[in-house]
């Protein structure tokens, strides 16, 4: 049985879809701090803080497998550091210690390009290299990661992570990351024909496509154990496009979009962060080939968003 904690996020719900297609809608337990709509296999109220009521339902569906989505991202964390810190390190270790005291086998953790920081080289950033975060959620990611590897080597963990570039679905609206403003462009392009952007037009940032994030999530954990090289966390590439070049392909598909600059603290973010990511141990280790383009990105994406919006 699989747990997802955090699986009314961005992440989370697309990913709760796609294990319930693949292992069945009743081996796939979703979680989140409030109900949610989409009912369709078991669901838990869950607070990632309660411990209590984590090892309760890990007792109840003999839990052997959880994906930990659960945590402040970039732009939230900055405004409530302290609980951030708290939420994404202490829910971590409740879920690390279930797997060293042998309760569950195998945990999929999320980490981010946030772990990086002013001092990595930008462009092409190795696996490893100088982390120098400066955001709360990169101090917590990069900790998170150190930990991860800690209960590998030290306890026999089998915990898989990704640092995930910017997400970009249909689905689910992100919350409260730097990198959001790839997301609310498209849904702005189809409603008002024009979008003012929180980042300068060339702030390059690593993105991603959700069909391909959720596709290396899954295929991360279902690979041999033996074949992950790494503890901490996987490099994950994606595209690598700027404010500018993103609007220029949403102009292909729209011609009269236009875009307007208005940064704000999150420009300051972005620019400790990498613009492009190298992700070749991934692809040695578990095969990892990305699918989308900036281009056919942005043609699925819009055509998505007008289906939805004619139901
Ligand atoms: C954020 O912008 O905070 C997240 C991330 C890159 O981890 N999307």
């Amino acid at each position: 049985m699989i747990l997802v904690i955090g699986a009314g996020g961005q992440v989370g719900q697309e990913l709760v879809f796609n294990l319930r297609e693949i292992y069945g809608n009743d081996k796939v337990v979703a979680s989140d701090l409030r109900e949610l709509q989409d009912q369709s296999g078991p669901f838990e109220v869950l607070n990632a803080l309660d411990k209590n009521r984590l090892h309760e339902i890990v007792a109840k569906y003999k839990i052997k497998e959880v994906y930990h989505l659960a945590a402040l991202l970039s732009a939230t964390a900055e405004k409530q550091p302290k609980f951030g810190w708290e939420l994404n390190m202490d829910s971590l270790f409740y879920v690390l210690d279930l797997a060293k005291d042998k309760i569950i086998d195998k945990i999929f953790w999320p980490s981010s390009i946030a772990v990086f920081g002013p001092n990595t080289p930008r462009d092409n950033t190795p696996q490893h290299t100088v982390t120098d975060p400066t955001t709360v959620y990169g101090i917590s990611k990069l900790a998170g990661e150190r930990w991860c590897e800690y209960y590998a080597k030290n306890y026999g963990v089998d915990v898989r992570s990704i640092r995930y570039p910017g997400l970009i679905g249909y689905k689910t609206l992100p919350g409260g990351g730097t990198t959001d403003y790839a997301v609310d462009i498209y849904h702005q392009a189809l409603a008002e024909g024009k979008y003012e952007c929180f980042l300068k037009e060339n702030a390059y940032l690593p993105m991603m496509y959700m069909e391909d994030a959720i596709r290396a999530t899954i295929e991360l954990m279902q690979s041999d154990s033996d074949k992950i090289s790494i503890r901490s966390s996987y490099n994950l590439g994606g595209i690598s496009f700027s404010p500018k070049e993103i609007a220029a392909a949403i102009k292909k598909e729209i011609p009269s979009f236009t875009i307007s600059y208005n940064p704000d603290f999150r420009q300051k973010i972005a620019e400790s962060w990498p613009s492009s990511i190298d992700d070749s141990q991934a692809q040695k280790d578990w095969n990892w080939k990305m699918k989308y383009d900036l281009d056919n990105m942005t043609i699925d994406m819009l055509s998505q968003l007008k289906k939805m919006k004619a139901l």
